[in-house]
């Protein structure tokens, strides 16, 4: 049965197991991000009833019945006003919202950048497969310039996204790089992301062996590495900076970048100062009927 399991001990991979077999394509990046999910929630002892998984819409997205706990699936583009949303409403949840590159950096992009700078403290997730993967290959604005796609047989004639660049223009809290045949990093990110207390954007390199022919799982076994085997401090914002945005010989992998003395979006709301309780639990049934007298 596809039900929440509400065991009082710790939770296990079982935990999160759903019985809806998976339909991504052989040597698809979201098994691994899948599984290094799973393992960050259980080795947090965060148990599926204790979190919220928000899931955009995609070839990823179609994780959302692959694992057990409360999940949202929404609209394209749109993952992270909701989670916020979710998140402000009851602060003590660990929400995880996730993306692929199409929803986060072409149609939903406003979405991340005031994600960012709003500082929510929510963890959102990029899966980098560098293209449109559910709708078979278009290019997004993170496939590379050149490359023969789905509806750009010629290449796509925009520059590409610099995306990291972009992220660390607008000042974000927590900035993290993870490769999706990597599920031993990846877990070390995404629990480190889950308790950052403000935005945490981790990307993901994923590959995608249907449409993405550039950045291949092989490639990124052999261009990418670990920040941490080579004592990259992650308070070092102008190094995190620099190793984040160029991977033209190799690729930084790891905690790329991490403060955590930023208030978040819910600590600077003024009216919430002070509240030990949070707004779900200060829900109350309210008779609105004397309002309604007057316009009788
Ligand atoms: C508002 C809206 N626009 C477009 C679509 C069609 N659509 C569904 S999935 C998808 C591609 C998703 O690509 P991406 O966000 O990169 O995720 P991936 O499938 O690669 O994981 C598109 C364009 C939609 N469902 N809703």
């Amino acid at each position: 049965m596809n039900q929440i399991p509400l065991d009082s001990g710790a939770p296990t991979m079982k935990s999160y197991h759903s019985e809806v077999p998976c339909t991504w394509c052989d040597g698809c990046g979201d098994y691994g991000i899948w599984t290094a999910l799973k393992r960050a929630l259980v080795e947090l002892k965060i148990a599926p009833h204790e979190t919220l998984l928000c899931y955009d819409v995609g070839c990823h997205g179609n994780m959302s019945d692959k694992l057990l706990g409360y999940r949202f699936h929404g609209l394209h583009g749109r993952v992270i006003p909701f989670a916020a949303g979710a998140k402000l409403a009851n602060p003590k949840l660990p929400v995880l919202a996730f993306g692929g590159d199409g929803a986060s950096f072409s149609e939903g992009i406003g979405h991340l950048v005031h994600g960012i700078r709003s500082n929510y403290p929510i963890v959102f997730v990029l899966h980098n497969n560098g293209n449109y993967g559910l709708t078979t290959g278009q290019a997004s604005s993170l496939t590379a310039q050149g490359v023969p796609m789905n509806t750009a047989p010629n290449g796509i004639p925009e520059h590409t996204l610099n995306s990291m660049d972009f992220v660390f223009s607008l000042e974000p809290t927590f900035v993290a790089r993870g490769f999706s045949g990597d599920i031993k990093q990846m877990t070390m990110i995404l629990k480190k992301a889950i308790e950052h207390h403000g935005f945490a954007f981790v990307d993901i390199l994923q590959s995608c062996p249907t449409y993405n022919h550039f950045a291949t799982h092989d490639y990124l076994l052999e261009h990418c590495y670990h920040v941490e085997d080579e004592g990259h401090d992650p308070t070092d914002l102008k190094k995190a900076r620099q190793i984040a945005v160029d991977t033209s010989k190799r690729i930084s992998t790891g905690i790329l970048y991490k403060i955590e003395d930023i208030p978040s979006f819910y600590e600077r709301l003024v009216p919430r100062q002070g509240k030990k309780t949070t707004p779900v639990e200060e829900v109350e049934i309210v008779d609105v009927s004397g309002y309604l007298k007057r316009f009788v």
